[in-house]
C-alpha cells in the first residue's frame, strides 16, 4: 500500500489562503438559530472525582523540541502529546453526547475529513460555556497541558464539534487529513465510542514539525481512544496529526482550545482562521484576539469570574 493513497496532507500556505477565498464565498451556516432548550447546568461533580488517567504522554522535549514556546517554560514542562481517560463521569459524557448531537442540526458541511462541523459552540450551549469557564475543569486540563490555561480567546476557534461519517473513497483520496491546528493547547474529546464506527482512528506524528514526513508512517502512532469521553491532549500547532476516513457509522467529537494566559504569545494565523470562518468574519475576531492576548493574566481569569490557576498549584495533589 502507498501511504500516500490513504494519508493525504491537509493545506498550508498558499492552500491556506486559498482556502480562506473558498470559505469566504461559501453561504455559512447558521448555527445560532438551534434552541437547545438544555435541561441540565454544567457542575464540576460531572468531573470524575477520582481524577482523569493520562497515556501516552510526551512532554514537548521528548518530542524533539529544543525551543520552548514560552520564555522560562521548560520544553520538558509542556505536554506535547496525551491521552486522558476517565475526564468527566459518564452523567458527564452523556449530557455531553446529548448536547453535541443536538448542536448536528446547524452544523455547516465540510469537504475536508471531516464531514460536518459547528464552530464557537460556547455560544451556543451554556453547558459548554459553564464546562469551559469552570475553575475545576480549567485545572484539570492546566494539569494535563503543564501551564495553567484560560479558554482560547477566540470564540469561534475556541470549540468545536466535528462529525465524521464515510465519504466515497475518491473523496477522501483528495483530501486532507494530516494537520497542524492554529492553536496551540487543545483537548480533542472522543464522545462516540468505539463500537459507533470503523476507521477513524486518530493518528498523530511522534516527533517535530520538521522531521514530518507523510510518507513515512513508522513515526506516526494511534492514539487509544476507545470509550466515549477518551481524550487527546495536544499541544495543536507544534504536532502533526488527523483523523483517518471513518468507514462506517459516526464519530462525533468535540474539540476545545485553550491558552496560557501568562503570556502573550499565540501561534495562531489570520489564514488559518479565515481558512474556517471566512475572510469578512475573520478580520473584526482577529483585532478582538490581538487585544486579548495583551491582558493580563490576572484579567483574564478575573473575566472568567475565578481565581487565577498558578503554575504551583499544578503540582499540588490532593487539590
Ligand atoms: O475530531 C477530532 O478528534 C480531531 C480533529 C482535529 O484534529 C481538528 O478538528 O483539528
Ligand atoms: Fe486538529
Amino acid at each position: 500500500m502507498n501511504p500516500s493513497d490513504t494519508l493525504p496532507l491537509f493545506q498550508r500556505g498558499v492552500g491556506r489562503v486559498k482556502l480562506a477565498l473558498k470559505t469566504t464565498l461559501k453561504r455559512p451556516p447558521r448555527p445560532s438559530s438551534i434552541c437547545l432548550g438544555e435541561q441540565m447546568p454544567w457542575r464540576d461533580g460531572l468531573l470524575c472525582q477520582q481524577g482523569h488517567l493520562l497515556g501516552g504522554t510526551r512532554t514537548l522535549g521528548q518530542l524533539g523540541y529544543t525551543h520552548s514556546p514560552h520564555a522560562k517554560v521548560a520544553v520538558d514542562t509542556i505536554t506535547g502529546v496525551a491521552v486522558v481517560h476517565r475526564l468527566f463521569t459518564p452523567e458527564g459524557v452523556a449530557v455531553l453526547q446529548d448536547i453535541c448531537a443536538r448542536l448536528e442540526e446547524g452544523a455547516g458541511d465540510s469537504d475536508w475529513i471531516i464531514s460536518r462541523r459547528t464552530r464557537g459552540v460556547t455560544a451556543l450551549s451554556s453547558f459548554i460555556n459553564d464546562m469551559m469557564s469552570s475553575r475545576a475543569f480549567l485545572l484539570a486540563v492546566s494539569r494535563i497541558a503543564g501551564v495553567p490555561l484560560v479558554p482560547y480567546p477566540m470564540v469561534n476557534a475556541r470549540s468545536q464539534v466535528n462529525y465524521f461519517y464515510p465519504k466515497p473513497v475518491e473523496q477522501q483520496q483528495q483530501l486532507g487529513m494530516w494537520h497542524t491546528d492554529g492553536t496551540n493547547y487543545v483537548l480533542n474529546i472522543v464522545l462516540s465510542g468505539s463500537s459507533d464506527y470503523s476507521g477513524g482512528e486518530f493518528l498523530y506524528h511522534n516527533g517535530t514539525l520538521d522531521t514530518f514526513d507523510a510518507l513515512d508512517h513508522r513515526t506516526f502512532e494511534s492514539a487509544q481512544l476507545d470509550e466515549p469521553g477518551d481524550a487527546l491532549f495536544i499541544y495543536g500547532s507544534r504536532l502533526f496529526h488527523g483523523v483517518r476516513p471513518v468507514l462506517s457509522g459516526r464519530r462525533m467529537s468535540l474539540v476545545l482550545s485553550f491558552h496560557c494566559p501568562y503570556f502573550a504569545d499565540d501561534s495562531n494565523r489570520f489564514w488559518h482562521v479565515a481558512s474556517d470562518d471566512g475572510i469578512a468574519a475573520t478580520v473584526p475576531r482577529w483585532l478582538g484576539l490581538r487585544w486579548a492576548l495583551q491582558r493580563s493574566a490576572a484579567r483574564q481569569f478575573s473575566r472568567l469570574g475565578i481565581e487565577p490557576i498558578t503554575f504551583e498549584e499544578l503540582h499540588q495533589t490532593g487539590a
